[in-house]
């Protein structure tokens, strides 16, 4: 289509919008300079027209290029500089906008407006991430999720950096880099890529023993998440609330998705990662995309001052949680995720978080880890976004006006008028002014501290494994394996004997059972004793003693709030059916099912042995969204075949057909068949003993299979409660 010429040219409204921003001198601050190149003529970065893209500047038609063209150097040297470093964690990520609203007000705990205005929608951008790999890396990765939300609220931005488990791996900040530095591919060839299973990650663990707490979470089913709409988020350390009155109270933060908490199996989460390795970015973005916008609730734990001793735990100890029992989680609102980035660069790469972007009403505690992060964040995103302007970026503009006496830099964007940058001043009436705590000036909370001056760390923080039996002991017994599996899968791959050895025995310290079944997996005895040798983790002239772990007594020895199996059960939004069907299939099922689905909120496709469309029974195209050839079960939350001789014939002959379902049943997903196809499962692996003992059964729809020999038709009614139940990991 040619470029427009008359009223709509580009001409008159490159003209237009000059006009615009001259008048307009002030651009609100969350304006976003964008560009949209509809119906506009390319240019070079000077807005220089550009009249052929096509050819380079040379000394006859086929001589050699010139120096001089401008046109070619401006475009390669611009191309040649398009990346920024990567994050040296949580790389790989996706984002998306939203908003947040409290529901009451929680101005007796906080004075920070935007949870105590219900009527306040306040803007968030959210970024999901994982942490080890790099920015290509797959979705699925056994890892743990980061979850950082920006709020832009009236009084400044708030970000809330959290992860989907609540504790972390160390302690203290000057342990990450050298835990980062194992996790990542090992340096000599940068393998593997996004994984915890090699020799430099569980050599540190199997010398770190106040990891184990957060080893249990990782090795658990958390780390490969459904969805990252099926995620908790925490905000890991102890934060404080501050309210009108300057009363302080801790809060630990957390984030619960209203469509529960759901992962994958792992052998699925491997299989995911080569045939979608992004399942996690698609899914986020797809569902944004239909309507269907992920929700959260605001959680908080408030522990009174005067309890800060009362646990069994220290409340500054980033490897510990506080359990729901002991202290409930109060949901105060809700974050609904309702548009997608325009651009990923813009927006999802070149956010920038900082836990010490906290708004009046809001503080930080002592936690050691918390405190090495305040410094961390701003410091790697001075050279990962180049220079200490990159509060300007759009995405990481405030809505909150800004007004001080910082000046220039690389890539400065404001024009600062007046001729005053210091304070105080006189010659500018003293503006910016300092803001009393009533006008919004942020206070930090007034906290006594009575110390000395050491390197070292409080006793209170060294009882490193009843959290991770409480973890352990909170799991059901399915989740329990997943757990042993994993373990034994990563140590597996450790080739180091001595390191596997000393990870056995840490794992003797949380529970005996899980040590033996890890060690019976890898072929190896149980040593009762950690091996952790002591001299790797204390201070060169540190007494031993000292460094000792503990084992302090709990006052619960299960938690129902850390097993998934007590999450969110009634819904089947979003969720991806698959319908199996070839030519000869009953076209009134499909249609049956796929109304019945919708209505429910899950989402249908047609996948069939080869793309275009297939004919039905009576005759009657039917579309197909994708061949056994593209399309693979561990894509999809469950199976659906319907009726209709030839189709159940010949998906029964179809390798692929019935690969896919045995995947769907290996990975304990709903499966509904209609009579004719129920013989499909059959033909599955004769000699599969776990197979054909699940089909023996009576009550099959017990274990999430749903085939109905007597209305012909499986139920739909059974089908959408079996969805619901997410797996049936037992099966
Ligand atoms: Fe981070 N972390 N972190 N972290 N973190 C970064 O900041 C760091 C920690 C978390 O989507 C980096 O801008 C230190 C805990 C998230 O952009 C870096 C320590 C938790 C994200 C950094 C921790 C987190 C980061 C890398 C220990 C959960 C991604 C790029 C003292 C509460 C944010 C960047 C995004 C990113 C440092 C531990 C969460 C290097 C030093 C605990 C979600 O500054």
């Amino acid at each position: 289509m040619g470029v427009k010429v008359g009223k709509t040219s580009g001409a008159r409204r490159d003209e237009k919008k000059i006009e615009k921003d001259i008048i307009n001198e002030k651009i609100s601050s969350l304006a976003y300079h964008t560009e949209s190149a509809a119906e506009e003529f390319l240019t070079t970065n000077q807005g220089t027209r550009i009249n052929d893209n096509q050819n380079s500047l040379k000394a006859g038609e086929r001589g050699p290029t010139l120096l001089e063209d401008f046109l070619l150097r401006e475009k390669i040297t611009h191309f040649d500089h398009e990346r920024i470093p990567e994050r040296v964690v949580h790389a790989r990520g996706t984002a998306a906008h939203g908003y947040f609203q409290v529901y009451e007000s929680m101005a007796k705990y906080t004075k920070a407006k935007f949870l105590t205005d219900p009527s306040e929608k306040t803007p968030v951008f959210v970024r999901f991430s994982t942490v080890a790999g790099s920015r290509g890396s797959s979705d699925l990765a056994r890892d743990a999720r980061g979850f950082a939300v920006k709020f832009y609220t009236k009084e400044g931005n708030y970000d809330l950096v959290a992860n989907n488990m609540p504790v972390f791996f160390i302690q203290d900040a000057i342990k990450f880099p050298d835990f980062v530095h194992a996790v990542k591919p090992e340096p000599h060839n940068e393998i593997p890529q996004a994984s915890s299973a090699h020799d430099t990650f569980w050599d540190f663990i199997s010398l770190t023993p106040e990891s184990m707490h957060m080893i249990m979470w990782v090795m658990s089913d958390r780390a490969i998440p459904r969805s990252f709409r099926m995620m908790e988020g925490f905000g890991v350390h102890t934060f404080r609330f501050i309210n009108e009155d300057g009363k302080s109270v801790f809060v630990k933060f957390h984030w619960k998705p209203l469509l529960g908490v759901h992962s994958v199996a792992w052998e699925e989460a491997q299989i995911i990662s080569s045939k979608d390795p992004d399942f996690h970015r698609r899914d986020l973005w797809e569902a944004i995309e239909t309507g269907a916008f992920p929700e959260w609730e605001l959680g908080v734990q408030i522990v009174p001052e005067e309890d800060e001793h009362k646990y069994e735990f220290d409340l500054l100890d980033p490897t510990k949680i506080i359990p729901e029992e002991l202290v409930p989680v109060q949901r105060i609102g809700k974050m609904t995720l309702n548009r997608n980035p325009s651009n990923f660069f813009a927006e999802t790469e070149q956010v920038a978080f900082h836990p010490g972007n906290v708004v009046p009403g809001i503080d930080l505690t002592n936690d050691p880890l918390l405190q090495g992060r305040l410094f961390s964040y701003i410091d790697t995103q001075l050279s990962r976004l180049g220079g200490p302007n990159f509060h300007e970026i759009p995405i990481n503009r405030p809505i909150a006006p800004v007004h001080n006496n910082q000046r220039d830099g690389h890539m400065r964007q404001t024009i600062n008028r007046g001729n005053t940058s210091y304070q105080p001043n006189t010659i500018e009436g003293g503006y910016p002014i300092q803001a009393k705590a009533a006008e919004g000036g942020f206070t930090s909370y007034t906290e006594r501290i009575d110390a000395n001056k050491i390197r070292g760390r409080s006793r209170s923080f060294f009882d490193h494994f009843s959290q991770a039996t409480l973890f352990y002991n909170s799991q059901s017994d399915a989740e329990k394996k997943h757990l042993t599996d994993a373990l034994s899968f990563e140590l597996e791959k450790v080739k180091s004997v001595e390191i596997r050895q000393r990870m056995v025995g840490l794992l003797t310290q949380v529970d005996e059972t899980l040590a033996t079944n890890v060690a019976n997996t890898l072929g190896m005895p149980v040593r009762k004793q950690p091996e952790y040798p002591m001299n790797h983790i204390i201070p060169a002239d540190g007494d031993p003693k000292e460094y000792q772990p503990i084992k302090v007594k709990q006052s619960i020895k299960k938690s129902d709030a850390l097993s998934m199996v007590n999450t969110i059960k009634n819904t089947i939004k979003t969720r991806q059916i698959a319908i199996l069907a070839a030519d000869g299939v009953d076209e009134a099922s499909i249609s049956q099912m796929r109304s019945a689905l919708a209505a429910e909120g899950a989402k249908t496709k047609i996948i069939a042995p080869k793309f275009g469309y297939i004919k039905s029974a009576t005759g009657k195209e039917i579309k197909v969204d994708q061949s056994f050839l593209t399309a693979a079960s561990v894509l999809f939350d469950a199976v659906y075949v319907p009726g209709g001789a030839k189709s159940s014939a010949s998906l029964k002959e179809n390798a692929r057909a019935l690969q896919f379902v045995y995947e769907a049943y290996k990975h304990g997903k709903a499966i509904a068949m209609d009579d004719e196809s129920a013989g499909l499962l059959r033909v599955l692996y004769p000699g599969n003993k776990m197979l054909s003992d699940t089909l023996q059964e009576t009550d099959l729809a017990a274990k999430g299979i749903i085939v109905n020999v007597h209305a012909k038709r499986a139920t739909s009614r059974d089908f959408i409660r079996a969805i619901a139940q997410h797996r049936f990991w037992d099966r």
